[in-house]
C-alpha cells in the first residue's frame, strides 16, 4: 500500500468526527478487539457440570444489532428453532437502528422480565456493558454473538469465523479481482461496530504487505447498516474517486446497497465489489456481473449455536472457562476457547458457480 500517511490523516479526521458524534458510544481508539480481548471476567464460581441436562422452559432472548436486517432474521429464526428443540422459549427483540446505545433499553426490559439468557450482537462494545453487568448480577447468562461486547459484558462470545481470516481474505478477494492495483475503499456498517472494526484492522494489516503496494485505501465510509445511507455513501465514494478500482463492504446491508447502486451505473462490472453478504440478497448481482465473489458464514448456524451456548450456560453445563465442552444439537460438540470464545467455523466464498446451492 502506498498511502500510509493519507490513511493516518483519515483516521485522525474520522476519530475526531466520532468523538463529536458518538453520543455515548465507543470511539475507534477504545473499541475492544474481537480476537484479542483480555480474559473474560470469571463467569461463575460454580463448577461446570458437562452432564447436567438442559433445563426445561429456558427463556432466551435474541437481541440483534437491528431487527429489520435479513441476516439477523435468519440467525435468530434458527436461534429460536434451537430453543424449541431443547424445550425452551426463544424470542427476538431489538432496535430498528444499529446506533451505539439503542440496545440498552431492551436489555433493561429483558432484566425485568427475568429472562434466563440474553444473546446479543453488540452495536458498541462498551455502551451495553453497564446494562449487561446488571443482567449478569441478576443471574441472567449473556452470550455475545456476531459482534462482541467488552469481555466483562458477557459470559461467552460465539464468533462466526476467525476475525483475522475474514479481514485478510476480503482484501485477497478484492486484490484478485482488481489485479492488485488501484484505489480502494471500504463501506462499513456503524463506526462503533466491534466486528467490522476488528475486521478492518486486519484488512489494513493485510494491505500493509508488499504484494499490495499498488493498492491504495483511500476512504472508509460508514453506511450505518442502513440501506439508504449505504447506497448514498457508495454514490459519494464514486463521485469523490471516479477512478476507484474496488470496494470492500464487510456488512450484508452495505454490500447489498452498494451492489444495487453499481448495477444501475456505468461502473457496473468495472468497479469491483466484494465483502460479506448473503447469497439471497446478492444472487441477482452475481448473475448480472456486478459482483464476482464475496463471502459469509451460515447466519442460521450462528444463531442456532448461540442458542445452544446460552442454554449450556443457563443449565450449568459450562461457565465460560476455556476448555469446557457443550453439545449444540445438529451442529455437534463445541469447545470454549481462550477469552470465552466459541468459534462457529470457516466462511464460504460464493460466486456464480455455487451461489445457487445456498438459500439464506
Ligand atoms: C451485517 C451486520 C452484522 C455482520 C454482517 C456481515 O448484517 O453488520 O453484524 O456480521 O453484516
Amino acid at each position: 500500500m502506498t498511502t500510509r500517511t493519507p490513511w493516518r490523516r483519515m483516521a485522525l479526521v474520522a476519530g475526531l468526527a466520532l468523538m463529536a458524534t458518538a453520543c455515548g458510544g465507543t470511539t475507534k481508539s477504545d473499541v475492544a478487539q474481537q480476537t484479542s480481548a483480555p480474559a473474560a471476567a470469571p463467569a461463575s464460581s460454580a463448577a461446570a457440570d458437562p452432564n447436567a441436562p438442559i433445563k426445561q422452559g429456558l427463556r432466551i432472548a435474541f437481541l440483534p444489532k437491528q431487527v429489520n436486517n435479513p441476516y439477523f432474521t435468519t440467525a435468530n429464526t434458527q436461534g429460536i428453532a434451537a430453543t424449541e428443540e431443547f424445550g425452551g422459549e426463544g424470542k427476538e427483540v431489538g432496535p430498528s437502528e444499529a446506533s451505539a446505545s439503542s440496545q440498552v433499553s431492551y436489555i433493561n426490559t429483558l432484566i425485568q422480565q427475568k429472562q434466563d439468557a440474553i444473546v446479543i450482537s453488540a452495536n458498541d462494545p462498551n455502551a451495553v456493558v453497564p446494562a449487561l453487568k446488571q443482567a449478569r448480577a441478576a443471574g441472567i447468562k449473556v452470550v455475545s454473538y456476531d459482534s462482541d461486547t467488552a469481555p466483562e459484558g458477557r459470559d461467552i462470545f460465539v464468533n462466526q469465523a476467525s476475525a483475522e481470516d475474514l479481514g485478510r481474505t476480503q482484501v485477497q478477494l478484492l486484490a484478485e479481482q482488481i489485479g492488485r492495483k488501484g484505489k480502494i475503499a471500504i463501506l462499513s456498517a456503524t463506526p462503533n461496530a466491534t466486528n467490522q472494526n476488528t475486521w478492518i484492522d486486519f484488512m489494513k494489516d493485510e494491505l500493509g504487505k508488499p504484494e499490495y503496494k499498488d493498492m491504495e485505501l483511500v476512504k472508509i465510509a460508514y453506511g450505518n447498516d442502513d440501506d439508504q445511507k449505504s447506497f448514498t455513501e457508495t454514490q459519494g465514494l464514486l463521485r469523490s474517486y471516479p477512478d476507484l478500482a474496488g470496494i470492500i463492504s464487510p456488512t450484508t446491508v452495505g454490500i447489498a446497497a452498494a451492489a444495487r447502486y453499481l448495477s444501475d451505473s456505468p461502473h457496473k462490472g468495472k468497479v469491483k465489489l466484494t465483502g460479506l453478504g448473503t447469497p439471497n440478497q446478492l444472487r441477482q448481482f452475481v448473475k448480472d456481473g456486478t459482483i464476482e465473489g464475496f463471502e459469509l458464514w451460515n447466519p442460521g448456524d450462528l444463531g442456532y449455536l448461540a442458542g445452544y451456548a446460552a442454554a449450556a450456560l443457563a443449565s450449568g453445563q459450562i461457565t465460560g472457562a476455556e476448555g469446557e465442552k457443550f453439545k449444540a444439537g445438529k451442529l455437534g460438540e463445541y469447545t470454549v476457547g481462550a477469552d470465552g470464545e466459541v468459534l462457529l467455523g470457516k466462511p464460504t466464498v460464493f460466486n456464480k458457480d455455487n451461489i445457487d446451492d445456498f438459500d439464506f
